[in-house]
C-alpha cells in the first residue's frame, strides 16, 4: 500500500496525475498502524463520509449552514448528485479528469468539491484571493480540463491564461441568470439533472485533490492527495485530539481551498455526523457575531485572528464555544493566554502542512503545555533531525521531520527532493523536542536570525512584545547588518492609543530585555498600521524583510 503498485486497478480513465506522482524512490514512508486507518482496497472517500451517513439514516440531520441556507445531510446529498451528474453528462468528464474550484466559503463551494471527488475526479481548490496569473499557473501546472467557479470570483477566471473551455458559474444571482448561457449556469445545469448518483468505484490509493500550497515565493506547489489520505486525516486528529460528535457546531475561517479549512470546517465535521457554519469573508467581530447567533461549539481560525477576537468577546454570548483550534502558524503563549482569560478556553494548537494534508503535532485538555505544539497525534510520529538527517536529542534546536499516513508527494516537482529525507517528510520547519517528548517550534528554518553569531528565533521575540499593553500585532525578522550578519528587526502595531515614538521604541526595547536573554532585543523597531499577511493568516515574513 506504500508505493504506486499496479495491485489494485484505478478508476482514473485520465491518468496524468498519477503519471506525474514523483518516483516511487522519492515518497516518504507511509504507516498505517491504527485499526482506524485499515482502508478497504477500493474506497471513495465522499461515498464514505457523506452517503454512509444518509444511509446509516442520519439524513434528516443538519449537514451545512450558509448565509440564508440550512442544509440537511440528505439535502446536501441530492445537491452533490446533482452536480456529480452535471459533471459526468453535459460537462462529460471522465474520472481522474482535473476540475479547478473557486468560491468563497459557501455550502455551494463545500457541494461541489464533494461532488468532483464522489464522481472520482481531481479537485484543484484555489484560494479566492489569487489572481488570473497565478490561476493560469495552476491551470498549466495541473493540466485543468474543467472549471466550477462562484459567479461573484468570475473577472480573475475570464482573465486567466491556459484556462480550459468547459467553466461553469455556481451562485449566479437572479439578474446575472437571464443573460447567461444554460450550459454556464450550473444552478440551471443542476436542475435538470437527478437527484441521486452513484459514486466512482476509486481505488484508495486514487489521486481525488491536488492542493498547491500558499507558498510565498515560486512557483506554487502541487500536494497530491489520496481517497484513503481524506479518511486518514478525518480519522487522526478529529478522533483522538479534538473529539468531535455528533453535536457539534464547527465554525471558522480558513477557506475551504486551504486543506486547514477543507478538512476542519468540512471533512471533519461531516465524518462525525456533526454540522458546519461556512461563511464569507469573516472579520474577527462577524465570527463572534456568528458564533453567538449560531452557537457554534468548536472555533477554527489562525492565532492572529484569536489574538484579534480575545480583545472583543466581552460584547458577545460565547456560551456555546467548547473548543478552538488553532494552526497556519505559531501560537504565541501571550495569545495563548488572552485567549483563555476571555473565554475561559484552552485553544488546541496544531501544527499541519498543505503536504502532510492536515494536522501531525498537537495537544488537547490535560496535555497541553503552554509553548509547546504538543506531541505527534496517533497515527503520525516525529522527531528533530540535524542537516544529515540525523536524529538529535531533547533540548536541541534542529528540523522537524515527521511521517503517518499520509504524506508528501509533489506533482511533477524537483523541489520532492528538499521536503523528503530518508523517509521522513521534512516540513520547513525549526523544532526542539524536550525529554517529555513535546515539541517546541521555534521558527521556519529559513527564517532563524543569525545576530553576531547567535541565532535567535523571531517567534520568541514576538511572544514578549506581544505581553506589553501598547502591541497589537508584530514581526520579528533579521535585518542585513554589515558588522553583525543580522540584527534583530520588529515590526510592530500597535493598539489604539499609542502613538510611534523613539520613545516608545526603547520601552519595547527595554521590555524585551529585562525578559529574555538582552542579546535578542530588536536593534530596529518600525512601527506600521498593519502587517502583511497570506489569506490563510501567516505573517510574509519576506515582506517585512524587503521594506
Ligand atoms: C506553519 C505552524 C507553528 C509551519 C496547515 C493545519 O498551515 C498549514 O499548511 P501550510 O502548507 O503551511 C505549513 C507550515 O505552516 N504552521 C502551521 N501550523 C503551525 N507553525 N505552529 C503551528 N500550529 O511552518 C508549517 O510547516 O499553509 C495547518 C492544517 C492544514 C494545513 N495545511
Amino acid at each position: 500500500m506504500n508505493r504506486p503498485t499496479a495491485a489494485e486497478p484505478s478508476a482514473h480513465l485520465d491518468q496524468f496525475a498519477r503519471q506525474h506522482l514523483p518516483p516511487a524512490d522519492q515518497w516518504p514512508d507511509l504507516v498505517f498502524d491504527l485499526p482506524e486507518l485499515q482502508y478497504p482496497s477500493r474506497v471513495n472517500c465522499v461515498a464514505d463520509i457523506l452517503d454512509q451517513a444518509v444511509a446509516a439514516g442520519r439524513g434528516g440531520r443538519p449537514a451545512l449552514h450558509g448565509e440564508g441556507i440550512n442544509w440537511s445531510y440528505a439535502e446536501l446529498q441530492q445537491q452533490v448528485d446533482r452536480i456529480v451528474n452535471v459533471l459526468r453528462g453535459p460537462m462529460g468528464l471522465v474520472p481522474g479528469n482535473r476540475v479547478l474550484l473557486r468560491g468563497a466559503n459557501h455550502p455551494m463551494m463545500a457541494a461541489a468539491v464533494l461532488a468532483v471527488l464522489k464522481a472520482g475526479l481531481i479537485a484543484v481548490p484555489t484560494m479566492p484571493l489569487l489572481r488570473a496569473r497565478e490561476l493560469g499557473v495552476i491551470m498549466q501546472k495541473a493540466q485543468v480540463q474543467a472549471v466550477l467557479c462562484a459567479h461573484a470570483l468570475r473577472e480573475e477566471i475570464e482573465a486567466a491564461p491556459n484556462r480550459p473551455e468547459r467553466i461553469v458559474w455556481f451562485n449566479v444571482p437572479a439578474e446575472a441568470q437571464a443573460g447567461l448561457a444554460q450550459e454556464r449556469s450550473l444552478d440551471a445545469l443542476m436542475a435538470a439533472q437527478p437527484a441521486s448518483a452513484a459514486a466512482c468505484d476509486t481505488a484508495a490509493d486514487d489521486i481525488c485533490l491536488i492542493s498547491f500550497t500558499s507558498g510565498t515565493t515560486g512557483v506554487p506547489k502541487g500536494t497530491i492527495h489520496f481517497h484513503r489520505d481524506v479518511l486518514a486525516i478525518c480519522d487522526c486528529f478529529p478522533r483522538h485530539i479534538l473529539k468531535s460528535e455528533v453535536a457539534d457546531l464547527f465554525i471558522g475561517t480558513p477557506p475551504l481551498a486551504f486543506t486547514f479549512g477543507l478538512g476542519g470546517l468540512l471533512l471533519f465535521p461531516l465524518r462525525v455526523g456533526a454540522a458546519s457554519v461556512l461563511l464569507e469573508k469573516l472579520t474577527p467581530e462577524a465570527l463572534l457575531q456568528s458564533i453567538e447567533k449560531y452557537r457554534a461549539t468548536i472555533c477554527f481560525t489562525a492565532p492572529t485572528f484569536y489574538r484579534q477576537m480575545a480583545a472583543l468577546t466581552g460584547k458577545y454570548d460565547l456560551s456555546s464555544l467548547k473548543k478552538s483550534v488553532s494552526a497556519g502558524e505559531a501560537l504565541p503563549v501571550a495569545t495563548r493566554e488572552a485567549w483563555q482569560q476571555a473565554t475561559g478556553l484552552r485553544m488546541i494548537d496544531g501544527i499541519g502542512a498543505t503536504e502532510m494534508l492536515h494536522i501531525f503535532i498537537s495537544a488537547a485538555g490535560d496535555e497541553i503545555r503552554p509553548g509547546a505544539t504538543g506531541k505527534p497525534i496517533p497515527g503520525y510520529r516525529a522527531c528533530v533531525v540535524d542537516k544529515q538527517g540525523l536524529p538529535v536529542g531533547p533540548g536541541i534546536v534542529g528540523r522537524l521531520a515527521v511521517k503517518g499516513p499520509t504524506g508528501c508527494r509533489y506533482l511533477d516537482d524537483p523541489r520532492q527532493r528538499d521536503y523528503v529525507l530518508n523517509g521522513w517528510n521534512l516540513t520547513g520547519d525549526a523544532y526542539e523536542m524536550d525529554a517529555d517528548g513535546y515539541f517546541f517550534y521555534r521558527s521556519r528554518t529559513d527564517d532563524m536570525i543569525i545576530s553576531a553569531g547567535y541565532n535567535i528565533a523571531g517567534p520568541e521575540v514576538e511572544d514578549v512584545l506581544l505581553r506589553h499593553p501598547a502591541v497589537a500585532e508584530c514581526g520579528v525578522v533579521g535585518k542585513p547588518d554589515e558588522e553583525r550578519g543580522q540584527v534583530v528587526e520588529a515590526h510592530v502595531v500597535l493598539k489604539p492609543g499609542f502613538e510611534p515614538s523613539p520613545g516608545m521604541a526603547a520601552q519595547l526595547q527595554d521590555f524585551v530585555k529585562e525578559q529574555i536573554a538582552p542579546y535578542k532585543y530588536p536593534r530596529s523597531i518600525r512601527f506600521l498600521s498593519s502587517l502583511p499577511r497570506t489569506e490563510t493568516g501567516k505573517l510574509q515574513r519576506f515582506k517585512l524583510r524587503s521594506t
